[in-house]
């Protein structure tokens, strides 16, 4: 490369719109990524093991809860966030998942409609990575339909009683504390289940063909009496849930960046050493294309999370903005991480390269925390005045 020669993977230079702050933890998540975490994914995905050793690691440097003030957790502002999704998303979306949901997930609603109580029981625990958290919205009878959720729970003297289940939940069967939402007479609400409560269990969704180095579970609730205490009081109404799947949306338009970008690198290296009719792949005009394609994508989702993360520091973020990016980032991942399969020929189907397993993951990704569907409508209403999910 010439000394005046573009990042391929940064071809409008971002990263020189990056404080020292948010550059100094771009850098250091992704020596970590580079270091511990891409040497032991391949083997994670293929055994369908989550990587749990790596749950002091991601801690240690402050990964868990970044955005929170106090609680030992680190404050960093929200394009921090959004890098440290892109890094460990370039290693694995099963991690990145982690996570997500951890900081964004659970650890954001206890901080932001919790006790003190709860907040000092539980935050510093899991910005340590010693109490690990899931969340409970989804339903087997339909996930992107949330505020049709049948798990209830009544009050019972200073207690509540809980039934119903949850499906498709990230870190179900690691989890100390589940938040899991549920309807009540006085609308919906978030209760803090802890393991080992009678009449709770979490069982392991297996064979899974995507994100098999994260764990996702079912959980079953059998007239779970859950003290009032272990009641988030700042909401009852859905828009708690669906303020914590804004955070983690925001975090996941950042995250298939790295996923994409892990596959663009893999491309453009194979291509650049395959040789066919005489000269490298990289010399022939289509592939040339499928690459600048790749670029291009890579490029505007780096932009959009930019500025949403901008906006996001400066208290002006719409949850619609972070649809249109949610939609646009995770297809132009899952995009680029197809054709780099295919520009890899029969290799591009072997777990030796990375692309057919951010492929498989990015399958999930584009389908949680809102199908693609779920973010055109919203982005649709936005537009037309009309809700069009009925
Ligand atoms: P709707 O009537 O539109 O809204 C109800 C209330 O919520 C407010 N609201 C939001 N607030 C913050 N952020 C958002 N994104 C919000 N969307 C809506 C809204 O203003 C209203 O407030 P208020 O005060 O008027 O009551 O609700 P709806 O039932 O019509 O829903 C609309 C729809 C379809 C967009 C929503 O249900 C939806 O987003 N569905 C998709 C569900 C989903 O994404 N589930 C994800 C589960 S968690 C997960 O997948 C984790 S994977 C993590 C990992 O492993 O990384
Ligand atoms: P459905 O809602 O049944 O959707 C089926 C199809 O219908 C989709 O294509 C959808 O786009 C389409 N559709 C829906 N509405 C409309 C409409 N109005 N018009 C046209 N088409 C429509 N959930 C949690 O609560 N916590 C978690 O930690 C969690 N982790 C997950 C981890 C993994 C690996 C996966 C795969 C899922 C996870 N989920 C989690 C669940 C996820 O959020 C749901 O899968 C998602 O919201 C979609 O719900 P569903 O699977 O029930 O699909």
């Amino acid at each position: 490369m010439s000394a005046n020669a573009l990042d391929p993977l940064d071809l409008y230079d971002i990263r020189s719109e990056l404080s020292e702050e948010e550059l100094m933890v771009r850098d250091t998540v992704g020596r970590f990524v580079d270091d511990q975490v891409i040497p032991v994914m391949r083997e994670a995905f293929e055994k369908h093991e989550f990587p749990a050793h790596l749950v002091a690691e991601v801690a240690g440097l402050g990964l868990l809860g970044s955005s929170i003030e106090g609680y030992d957790c680190a404050g960093m502002n929200s394009v921090s966030y959004g890098l440290i999704c892109q890094e460990l998303e370039r290693g694995d979306s099963g991690l990145r998942s982690f996570v997500s949901v951890q900081s964004s997930l659970v650890m954001f609603p206890i901080h932001a409609y919790g006790s003190d109580e709860q907040k000092d029981r539980w935050l510093p625990a899991m910005a340590r990575g010693e109490a690990i958290g899931c969340f409970g919205l989804t339903e087997p009878h339909g996930g992107s339909d949330p505020g049709n959720m049948k798990t209830h729970a009544r009050r019972d003297g200073g207690d509540w009683i809980l039934n119903g289940s949850k499906m498709w939940i990230t870190n179900a069967t690691i989890a100390d504390a589940a938040v899991v939402w549920a309807r009540t007479d006085e609308g919906i609400k978030g209760f803090i289940v802890e393991k080992g409560m009678p009449g709770f269990e979490a069982q392991e969704i297996e064979n899974k063909f995507s994100l098999r180095a994260s764990i996702t579970g079912a959980l079953f609730f059998d007239n779970v009496r859950v003290p009032q205490e272990n009641v988030l009081p700042g909401v009852s109404s859905l828009k708690g849930p669906l303020s914590c799947l804004t955070q983690a949306r925001y975090g996941i338009t950042w995250g298939v960046i790295g996923a994409a970008q892990a596959c663009l690198s893999e491309a453009l290296d194979y291509a650049q050493d395959r040789v066919l009719f005489g000269k490298p792949i990289s010399h022939t005009q289509t592939i040339q294309v499928r690459l600048a394609d790749m670029a291009r994508r890579i490029t505007s989702a780096q932009l959009l999370s930019l500025r949403l993360g901008r906006l996001k520091d400066a208290g002006k973020l719409n949850p619609t903005q972070v649809s249109l990016a949610k939609w646009n980032n995770c297809r132009a991942a899952l995009d680029i991480a197809r054709d780099a399969r295919d520009i890899l020929g029969g290799a591009g189907i072997s777990a030796e390269y990375v692309p057919v397993r951010h492929m498989l993951n990015l399958e999930s990704v584009i389908t949680y925390e809102g199908t693609e569907t779920v973010h055109q409508l919203v982005v649709g209403k936005e537009l037309t005045g009309v809700n069009a999910f009925g």
